[in-house]
Protein backbone atom coordinates (compact mmCIF):
# COMPACT_ATOMS: atom_id res chain seq x y z
CA UNK A 1 0.00 0.00 0.00
CA UNK A 2 2.38 2.51 0.87
CA UNK A 3 4.88 1.82 -2.76
CA UNK A 4 1.83 2.32 -4.41
CA UNK A 5 1.32 5.45 -2.94
CA UNK A 6 4.35 6.97 -3.07
CA UNK A 7 5.04 5.25 -6.88
CA UNK A 8 1.36 7.01 -7.86
CA UNK A 9 2.89 9.93 -6.92
CA UNK A 10 6.50 10.10 -8.56
CA UNK A 11 4.97 8.42 -11.72
CA UNK A 12 2.40 11.39 -12.30
CA UNK A 13 4.55 13.93 -11.48
CA UNK A 14 7.52 13.40 -13.66
CA UNK A 15 4.80 12.38 -16.40
CA UNK A 16 4.00 15.77 -15.57
CA UNK A 17 7.10 17.09 -16.09
CA UNK A 18 8.37 15.23 -18.77
CA UNK A 19 5.36 16.57 -20.95
CA UNK A 20 6.06 20.02 -20.35
CA UNK A 21 9.96 19.82 -21.20
CA UNK A 22 8.77 21.74 -24.39
CA UNK A 23 6.09 24.17 -24.29
CA UNK A 24 4.69 26.64 -26.18
CA UNK A 25 4.16 29.29 -23.17
CA UNK A 26 6.20 29.12 -20.32
CA UNK A 27 5.16 31.75 -17.58
CA UNK A 28 7.04 33.07 -14.52
CA UNK A 29 4.94 33.80 -11.52
CA UNK A 30 1.36 32.56 -9.94
CA UNK A 31 0.57 36.32 -9.37
CA UNK A 32 -3.10 37.08 -10.25
CA UNK A 33 -1.55 38.22 -14.33
CA UNK A 34 0.26 35.09 -14.75
CA UNK A 35 -2.91 32.69 -14.48
CA UNK A 36 -5.18 34.87 -15.77
CA UNK A 37 -2.51 34.57 -19.01
CA UNK A 38 -2.19 30.95 -18.56
CA UNK A 39 -6.02 30.30 -18.16
CA UNK A 40 -6.84 32.62 -21.96
CA UNK A 41 -3.65 30.66 -23.73
CA UNK A 42 -4.64 26.99 -22.62
CA UNK A 43 -8.70 27.58 -23.16
CA UNK A 44 -7.20 28.31 -27.03
CA UNK A 45 -5.48 25.26 -27.20
CA UNK A 46 -2.15 26.45 -26.66
CA UNK A 47 0.61 24.22 -24.33
CA UNK A 48 1.33 26.06 -21.41
CA UNK A 49 3.31 25.66 -18.12
CA UNK A 50 3.36 27.82 -15.15
CA UNK A 51 5.96 28.22 -12.54
CA UNK A 52 5.73 29.90 -8.93
CA UNK A 53 8.65 29.57 -6.01
CA UNK A 54 6.49 29.73 -3.51
CA UNK A 55 4.23 26.81 -2.25
CA UNK A 56 1.12 28.10 -3.16
CA UNK A 57 0.29 30.37 -6.52
CA UNK A 58 -1.98 33.41 -6.44
CA UNK A 59 1.08 36.33 -5.55
CA UNK A 60 0.15 38.56 -4.15
CA UNK A 61 -3.70 38.38 -4.91
CA UNK A 62 -4.52 36.62 -1.49
CA UNK A 63 -3.65 39.21 1.25
CA UNK A 64 -5.86 41.87 -0.13
CA UNK A 65 -4.69 45.12 1.70
CA UNK A 66 -3.08 45.12 4.69
CA UNK A 67 -4.20 41.05 5.27
CA UNK A 68 -7.91 42.36 5.10
CA UNK A 69 -8.49 40.35 2.46
CA UNK A 70 -10.85 41.79 0.12
CA UNK A 71 -9.58 43.54 -3.48
CA UNK A 72 -11.03 46.20 -5.67
CA UNK A 73 -11.89 45.50 -9.25
CA UNK A 74 -12.91 48.60 -11.67
CA UNK A 75 -15.73 47.99 -14.42
CA UNK A 76 -13.20 47.78 -17.24
CA UNK A 77 -12.09 44.08 -15.94
CA UNK A 78 -15.67 42.72 -14.90
CA UNK A 79 -15.85 40.41 -18.03
CA UNK A 80 -12.89 38.59 -16.70
CA UNK A 81 -14.44 37.97 -13.33
CA UNK A 82 -17.07 36.66 -14.85
CA UNK A 83 -15.50 34.24 -17.24
CA UNK A 84 -13.63 32.99 -13.77
CA UNK A 85 -16.70 32.54 -12.30
CA UNK A 86 -16.06 35.59 -9.29
CA UNK A 87 -18.46 36.92 -7.17
CA UNK A 88 -18.37 40.78 -6.45
CA UNK A 89 -19.86 43.59 -5.16
CA UNK A 90 -20.53 46.97 -6.21
CA UNK A 91 -19.07 49.41 -4.11
CA UNK A 92 -19.95 52.78 -6.24
CA UNK A 93 -20.93 53.09 -9.70
CA UNK A 94 -17.55 51.71 -11.58
CA UNK A 95 -15.59 50.04 -8.57
CA UNK A 96 -16.16 46.17 -7.46
CA UNK A 97 -15.06 44.52 -4.09
CA UNK A 98 -14.05 41.01 -3.80
CA UNK A 99 -12.82 38.48 -0.94
CA UNK A 100 -9.77 37.75 -2.90
CA UNK A 101 -9.23 34.34 -1.30
CA UNK A 102 -12.20 33.58 -3.46
CA UNK A 103 -10.71 35.66 -6.26
CA UNK A 104 -7.54 33.85 -5.73
CA UNK A 105 -8.48 30.44 -5.81
CA UNK A 106 -11.18 30.50 -8.53
CA UNK A 107 -8.22 31.83 -10.72
CA UNK A 108 -5.72 28.53 -10.13
CA UNK A 109 -8.60 26.42 -10.35
CA UNK A 110 -10.12 27.76 -13.69
CA UNK A 111 -6.08 27.95 -15.29
CA UNK A 112 -5.54 24.63 -14.01
CA UNK A 113 -9.30 23.73 -15.29
CA UNK A 114 -8.29 24.77 -18.48
CA UNK A 115 -5.30 22.91 -18.89
CA UNK A 116 -2.17 24.73 -17.27
CA UNK A 117 0.45 22.73 -15.59
CA UNK A 118 1.38 24.46 -12.68
CA UNK A 119 4.86 23.79 -11.30
CA UNK A 120 5.42 25.34 -7.58
CA UNK A 121 8.21 25.21 -5.22
CA UNK A 122 10.10 25.54 -8.78
CA UNK A 123 11.88 29.11 -9.13
CA UNK A 124 13.49 30.40 -12.30
CA UNK A 125 16.89 31.54 -12.03
CA UNK A 126 17.93 32.09 -15.95
CA UNK A 127 16.80 31.65 -19.76
CA UNK A 128 18.12 29.89 -22.71
CA UNK A 129 19.23 31.95 -25.17
CA UNK A 130 19.47 31.03 -28.77
CA UNK A 131 20.31 33.29 -31.61
CA UNK A 132 19.39 36.39 -29.55
CA UNK A 133 15.69 34.91 -28.35
CA UNK A 134 14.60 34.11 -25.88
CA UNK A 135 13.43 30.14 -25.92
CA UNK A 136 13.35 28.49 -23.00
CA UNK A 137 13.51 28.56 -18.82
CA UNK A 138 16.29 27.46 -16.16
CA UNK A 139 14.56 26.13 -13.48
CA UNK A 140 15.47 24.88 -9.84
CA UNK A 141 13.64 23.73 -6.48
CA UNK A 142 12.68 27.15 -4.92
CA UNK A 143 14.61 25.78 -1.25
CA UNK A 144 17.91 24.93 -3.75
CA UNK A 145 18.20 28.67 -3.95
CA UNK A 146 16.97 29.86 -0.27
CA UNK A 147 19.54 27.55 0.85
CA UNK A 148 22.07 28.55 -1.32
CA UNK A 149 22.95 25.02 -2.26
CA UNK A 150 25.37 25.04 -5.68
CA UNK A 151 23.09 22.37 -7.79
CA UNK A 152 22.96 22.53 -11.35
CA UNK A 153 19.19 23.39 -12.70
CA UNK A 154 17.04 21.87 -15.62
CA UNK A 155 16.01 23.35 -18.76
CA UNK A 156 12.56 23.88 -19.78
CA UNK A 157 12.53 25.34 -23.61
CA UNK A 158 9.46 27.53 -25.15
CA UNK A 159 8.07 28.88 -27.96
CA UNK A 160 7.57 32.28 -25.85
CA UNK A 161 8.13 33.75 -21.99
CA UNK A 162 6.26 35.38 -19.95
CA UNK A 163 7.68 37.72 -16.95
CA UNK A 164 4.86 37.76 -14.77
CA UNK A 165 7.18 38.07 -11.79
CA UNK A 166 5.47 41.01 -10.51
CA UNK A 167 7.42 44.22 -8.38
CA UNK A 168 10.98 42.88 -9.13
CA UNK A 169 10.41 42.28 -13.18
CA UNK A 170 13.65 39.24 -12.67
CA UNK A 171 13.54 37.71 -15.74
CA UNK A 172 13.68 40.74 -17.57
CA UNK A 173 16.40 42.10 -15.13
CA UNK A 174 18.41 38.81 -15.74
CA UNK A 175 17.99 38.74 -19.71
CA UNK A 176 19.14 42.28 -19.86
CA UNK A 177 21.97 41.91 -17.19
CA UNK A 178 23.82 38.78 -19.08
CA UNK A 179 23.51 39.55 -22.62
CA UNK A 180 24.23 42.82 -23.69
CA UNK A 181 21.23 43.71 -25.15
CA UNK A 182 18.20 46.21 -25.40
CA UNK A 183 14.61 45.52 -24.43
CA UNK A 184 11.84 47.10 -25.90
CA UNK A 185 12.10 50.05 -23.36
CA UNK A 186 12.55 53.57 -23.71
CA UNK A 187 15.61 53.51 -22.09
CA UNK A 188 16.93 49.90 -23.62
CA UNK A 189 16.59 48.66 -19.65
CA UNK A 190 14.82 47.47 -17.08
CA UNK A 191 13.86 51.24 -15.76
CA UNK A 192 12.40 50.22 -12.44
CA UNK A 193 8.91 50.39 -10.70
CA UNK A 194 7.77 54.18 -9.68
CA UNK A 195 5.72 55.10 -6.61
CA UNK A 196 2.39 54.92 -5.98
CA UNK A 197 -0.28 56.51 -8.53
CA UNK A 198 -3.17 54.04 -9.10
CA UNK A 199 -5.30 55.38 -11.89
CA UNK A 200 -1.99 56.22 -13.96
CA UNK A 201 -0.25 52.49 -13.20
CA UNK A 202 -3.39 51.01 -14.18
CA UNK A 203 -3.72 52.11 -17.49
CA UNK A 204 0.18 51.66 -17.84
CA UNK A 205 0.20 48.22 -16.82
CA UNK A 206 -2.46 47.24 -19.83
CA UNK A 207 0.11 49.60 -22.11
CA UNK A 208 3.24 47.98 -20.82
CA UNK A 209 2.28 44.91 -21.65
CA UNK A 210 3.84 43.69 -24.50
CA UNK A 211 6.80 41.43 -26.00
CA UNK A 212 10.06 43.42 -24.33
CA UNK A 213 12.66 41.30 -26.53
CA UNK A 214 12.19 37.88 -29.32
CA UNK A 215 10.54 35.47 -27.42
CA UNK A 216 10.06 37.52 -23.91
CA UNK A 217 6.33 39.01 -23.04
CA UNK A 218 5.86 40.97 -20.21
CA UNK A 219 2.91 40.73 -17.77
CA UNK A 220 1.42 42.51 -14.91
CA UNK A 221 3.33 44.79 -12.32
CA UNK A 222 6.39 43.60 -13.80
CA UNK A 223 5.12 45.41 -17.02
CA UNK A 224 4.83 48.50 -15.07
CA UNK A 225 8.57 47.59 -13.39
CA UNK A 226 10.23 47.36 -16.97
CA UNK A 227 8.79 50.34 -18.43
CA UNK A 228 9.64 52.79 -15.39
CA UNK A 229 5.40 53.48 -14.37
CA UNK A 230 4.24 53.59 -11.37
CA UNK A 231 2.71 50.87 -8.89
CA UNK A 232 -1.33 50.57 -7.77
CA UNK A 233 -1.82 49.22 -4.94
CA UNK A 234 -5.03 47.04 -3.89
CA UNK A 235 -6.79 46.94 -7.31
CA UNK A 236 -6.79 44.03 -9.26
CA UNK A 237 -8.06 45.24 -12.53
CA UNK A 238 -5.53 46.18 -14.42
CA UNK A 239 -3.69 42.99 -13.51
CA UNK A 240 -6.64 41.17 -15.04
CA UNK A 241 -6.50 42.68 -18.33
CA UNK A 242 -2.46 42.41 -18.86
CA UNK A 243 -2.99 38.92 -18.60
CA UNK A 244 -5.70 38.36 -21.06
CA UNK A 245 -3.76 41.08 -23.15
CA UNK A 246 -0.47 38.94 -22.99
CA UNK A 247 -2.55 35.70 -24.04
CA UNK A 248 -3.97 38.06 -26.67
CA UNK A 249 -0.62 38.53 -28.08
CA UNK A 250 1.12 35.41 -28.14
CA UNK A 251 -1.70 33.83 -29.63
CA UNK A 252 -1.59 36.05 -32.60
CA UNK A 253 2.19 34.86 -32.94
CA UNK A 254 2.16 31.47 -32.22
O1 LIG B 1 3.46 39.83 -7.40
P1 LIG B 1 2.46 39.01 -8.11
O2 LIG B 1 1.10 38.88 -7.53
O3 LIG B 1 2.42 39.51 -9.65
P2 LIG B 1 1.33 40.22 -10.56
O4 LIG B 1 0.52 39.20 -11.27
O5 LIG B 1 0.35 40.96 -9.54
C1 LIG B 1 0.78 42.03 -8.74
C2 LIG B 1 -0.18 42.17 -7.58
O6 LIG B 1 -0.24 41.01 -6.81
C3 LIG B 1 0.14 43.34 -6.66
C4 LIG B 1 -0.13 44.64 -7.30
C5 LIG B 1 -1.54 44.80 -7.82
O7 LIG B 1 -2.27 45.61 -7.70
O8 LIG B 1 0.70 45.48 -7.37
O9 LIG B 1 1.48 43.26 -6.24
O10 LIG B 1 2.05 41.23 -11.34
O11 LIG B 1 3.01 37.53 -8.32
C6 LIG B 1 4.29 37.28 -8.83
C7 LIG B 1 4.62 35.83 -8.48
O12 LIG B 1 5.84 35.49 -9.10
C8 LIG B 1 6.59 34.65 -8.22
C9 LIG B 1 6.29 35.22 -6.84
O13 LIG B 1 6.52 34.25 -5.83
C10 LIG B 1 4.82 35.62 -6.97
O14 LIG B 1 3.95 34.58 -6.55
N1 LIG B 1 7.98 34.75 -8.63
C11 LIG B 1 8.77 35.87 -8.59
N2 LIG B 1 9.99 35.59 -9.07
C12 LIG B 1 9.98 34.27 -9.42
C13 LIG B 1 8.70 33.74 -9.13
C14 LIG B 1 10.95 33.38 -9.98
N3 LIG B 1 12.18 33.80 -10.29
N4 LIG B 1 10.60 32.09 -10.17
C15 LIG B 1 9.35 31.65 -9.88
N5 LIG B 1 8.39 32.45 -9.35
Amino acid sequence: MEQIVSAGIIDSYFRKLKESLSVDVAIVGGGPSGLVAAYYLAKNGIKVSLYERKLAPGGGMWGGAMMFNEIVVQQEAIHILNEFGIDYKPYTDVYYTIDSVHATSALIYHATKAGVKIFNCISIEDVVFHNNKVCGLVINWAPVHREHLHVDPLVIMAKAVIDGTGHDCEVARTVERKNNIRLNTETGAVMGERSMSVEEAERTTIENTKEIFPGLFVTGMASNGVSGSYRMGPIFGGMLLSGEKVARLIAAQL
